[in-house]
């Protein structure tokens, strides 16, 4: 599976990220965020780690630091992304919750700058661990966004950190600009852990975006997200915002909720 790995830089850290600041004084750090849907970036509205989940923040080169698992940061070392091929080193171990709250910048994004906020689901065997979030397109990012936004105290997070509105990017024949919107409510899915019509609806959302999708934002506004996605894509690559990243065979576990 071939995916787009997007650089989402701190811009400021949380409150519970305690003393990581100072581990990587002078260096630009960075979210890799693994995604399928690069011409859905410009509605991006947060970011999901998965609270339990351990992380690492690790040296890729002279001046850049990536957070994401190890599991996925050896993948890059053997990728030609890590400054030694192979190489793995390792600063400081987070957990997810821990994150929360931090704010980094959303490449493409129309709002420029997001949150870290949490969601159960998010896979450590999968990707980088870190999800961003376009609730506009991704029924699993819609109805988590929902709930945290209804329950923020329950989640322990600031209800600010939540507040962005799905923003439109790609409308479509039978689903409109807000595909995740409308399938949640068709199919009555109430909360995240609503996995069956969840994957249904994921399912559906991906294949009308892909098929039917027209952009509505963006620099490639009009044209079919089957021509924009790698147009996208590549442009992400070509100014430095996000870079390929593939998950190996036989590594690849399918979201099982
Ligand atoms: C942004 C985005 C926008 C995504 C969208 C999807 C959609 P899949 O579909 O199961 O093969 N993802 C990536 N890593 C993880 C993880 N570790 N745990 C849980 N979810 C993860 O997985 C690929 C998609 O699942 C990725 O693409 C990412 O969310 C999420 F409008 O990135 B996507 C209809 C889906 N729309």
């Amino acid at each position: 599976q071939e995916y787009t790995a997007l650089k989402m830089e701190v811009s400021q850290w949380g409150e519970r990220a305690g003393d990581i600041a100072s581990k990587v004084a002078g260096k630009k750090v960075f979210f890799i965020a693994a995604t399928l849907r690069p011409e859905t970036m410009y509605g991006q509205t947060n970011c999901f780690v998965g609270p339990s989940i351990e992380y690492g923040l690790f040296q890729i080169n002279d001046s850049e630091v990536y957070l994401c698992t190890e599991r996925a940061a050896r993948n890059m070392a053997f990728q030609g992304i890590t400054k030694e091929r192979g190489q793995v080193s390792k600063i400081v171990s987070v957990k997810g919750e821990e994150l929360l709250g931090t704010k980094i910048k959303a490449p493409n994004g129309y709002h420029p700058e997001v949150y870290i906020l949490p969601m159960q689901s998010v896979l450590a065997t999968k990707g980088t661990g870190v999800v961003t979030s376009v609730p506009s397109d991704s029924p699993d990012d819609y109805i988590n966004l929902m709930e945290l936004r209804k329950k923020a105290a329950y989640y322990k997070i600031e209800p600010e950190w939540a507040s962005l509105d799905p923003f439109p990017v790609l409308s479509t024949p039978s689903y409109g600009d807000m595909t995740a919107e409308f399938l949640v409510k068709k199919l009555r899915i109430q909360s995240p852990k609503d996995a069956v019509p969840l994957a249904e609806a994921k399912d559906l959302a991906y294949k009308e975006g892909f098929y039917s999708g027209t952009m509505v934002f963006g620099p490639y506004k009009g044209q079919s997200v089957q021509d924009a996605k790698p147009k996208v894509r590549d442009q992400m690559i070509a100014d430095g915002l996000a870079f390929a990243y593939a998950e190996p065979e036989g590594q690849i576990i399918s979201r099982s909720n």
